[in-house]
């Protein structure tokens, strides 16, 4: 009996991937065929696809090719899976050509002509277009245009901002370069806000009650009661509404939590995050410092969300200390806030105007878990016990920060109109409570 094995993605399988399985399947009896792994797919930068695992086994199954349907997990699998199932030829795509001829110590290699003019990649483009609007003056966002081009089904139509010089060719090109909102949702179905923290509610409320689906840095808004209201809106009109911050998207950040929530370090008692990046100096310089991002809205948002995800937003006891560089400003180039909660206590520190270690601390009754800086755009963590045998170390590839994973997630949620929430909307009301009690001077002590 020849035994044929091939893989694949198989995302909204379409006739090329049958028209392959049923040549691999005349190379030989019995056909396996390796479905990849969501993960294995993020990991080897496939961010896009569409269907779950089951869903794309379930494509594969429904053809009646294969023989049998395995998983493809973890770079190399082949060669175990080869020699596991004694298998006489690999075969895949001419896509491939030449990537796979190590494996013909194993077994031979076939590569079947590619089905020319269609792909999962120009189905999903097809299925839906995503024209996506940008709003802030942050270069941030030439990151964030770039990132733009990883994902599938989305296109950028244009840029609300006062400040083009600062921004990227790609971003000066695009059809619509304005200082006038309304006139970039004229030409949107969706915007991705990172202007002004003090413009968020406005900009979101108007982009929603124009029936523009929305991904807007944290804060959303600067009171509970607006964030609620968001949602509220969100909701009546049928809208993506999504907070983002690219350090939930990580996976290493995901994967964090889940260790957590199985009790890798017992109860957690602590949470300590920092987070600092020294802005030019000249911003504190120009005196318009309600014109700016302070600390707290800068990086609070970032430092308070481990802080939020893993012991809740019912903290009993908060202290917020502070520096500002005048009593009736709101930019603060350094801000400490501890929290008392009735079994954990969580501390972060940020700042614009200080420089630390951006590191990210959680300790627990049985371990802690270290995140090494800049831990809010990590790949990698430790979990350390008091033997150091027993440490763990973790790496989960991150491309591009994790942003494209925010707009993949963001495109997904507008095609299906499902949220996958990474940012729940009790911890975004959380966080734009801090920035409310913030701004009221609650909880507030300054240091000069
Ligand atoms: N394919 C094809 N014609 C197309 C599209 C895909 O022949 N128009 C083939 C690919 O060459 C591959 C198989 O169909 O052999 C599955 O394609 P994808 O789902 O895109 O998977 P891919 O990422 O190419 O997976 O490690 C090998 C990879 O897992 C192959």
């Amino acid at each position: 009996m020849v035994k044929v094995i091939t893989y694949g993605t198989y995302d909204l399988l379409h006739y090329g991937h049958i028209r392959l399985l049923e040549r691999a399947k005349a190379l030989g009896d019995y056909l396996i065929v390796g479905v990849t792994a969501d993960d294995f797919d993020k990991r080897r930068g496939k961010i896009n696809v569409q269907q779950s695992l089951i869903e794309r086994i379930e494509a594969v199954r429904a053809t009646g090719l294969a023989d049998e349907i395995i998983v493809e997990e973890y770079e190399g699998q082949k060669i175990d899976d080869i020699r596991r199932y004694d298998i006489d030829i690999f075969t895949v795509g001419t896509d491939w050509k030449g990537k796979f001829d190590y494996l013909n110590e194993y077994c031979r290699v076939v590569y079947l002509e590619r089905t020319e003019g269609i792909s999962s990649s120009e189905i999903r483009k097809e299925s839906h277009l995503l024209k996506l609007g940008l709003a802030g003056e942050s270069d941030y966002l030439n990151k964030v245009a770039a990132e733009s081009l990883f994902v599938n089904g989305v296109v950028l139509t244009g840029i609300c901002t006062g400040n083009a010089p600062a921004m990227s060719e790609q971003i000066r090109k695009l059809p619509c370069v304005t200082k006038d909102f309304d006139r970039l949702l004229d030409v949107s179905d969706a915007v991705y806000i990172h202007s002004l923290p003090q413009l968020h509610y406005a900009q979101v409320k108007e982009a929603l009650m124009r029936g523009r689906h929305v991904l807007c840095e944290s804060p959303l808004a600067l009171s509970r009661e607006e964030c609620r209201e968001l949602y509220d809106i969100a909701r009546d009109r049928n809208c993506v509404l999504m907070d983002v911050l690219r350090t939930a998207y990580s996976t290493a950040y995901h994967r964090l939590r889940l260790l957590l929530k199985s009790g890798a370090i017992g109860k957690v008692v602590s949470v300590e995050a920092t987070c600092t990046s020294l802005r030019g100096i000249s911003e504190q310089e120009t005196g318009e410092t309600n014109k700016l991002w302070g600390s707290i809205t800068a990086w609070g948002p970032t430092a308070l969300l481990p802080v939020f995800q893993i012991l809740g937003k019912n903290y009993t006891k908060k202290e917020i200390v502070t520096h500002v560089l005048s009593s009736d400003s709101i930019y603060d180039d350094f801000t400490r806030i501890d929290f008392v909660y009735p079994d954990a206590i969580a501390s972060i520190k940020v700042g614009i105007g200080v420089k630390s270690e951006g590191e990210l601390i959680i300790s627990g009754t049985k371990g802690y878990v270290y995140v090494p800086a800049p831990w809010w755009k990590t790949d990698y963590f430790e979990i350390r016990y008091e033997n150091p045998t027993d440490n763990r170390k973790y790496f989960y590839q991150l491309d591009g920060e994790g942003i494209r994973y925010e707009f993949a997630s963001f495109a997904k949620a507008v095609e299906k109109n499902r949220v996958n929430r990474y940012i729940e909307e009790n911890i975004s009301e959380a966080i734009c409570g801090i920035m409310e009690d913030y701004i009221i001077r609650k909880d507030v002590l300054f240091i000069r």
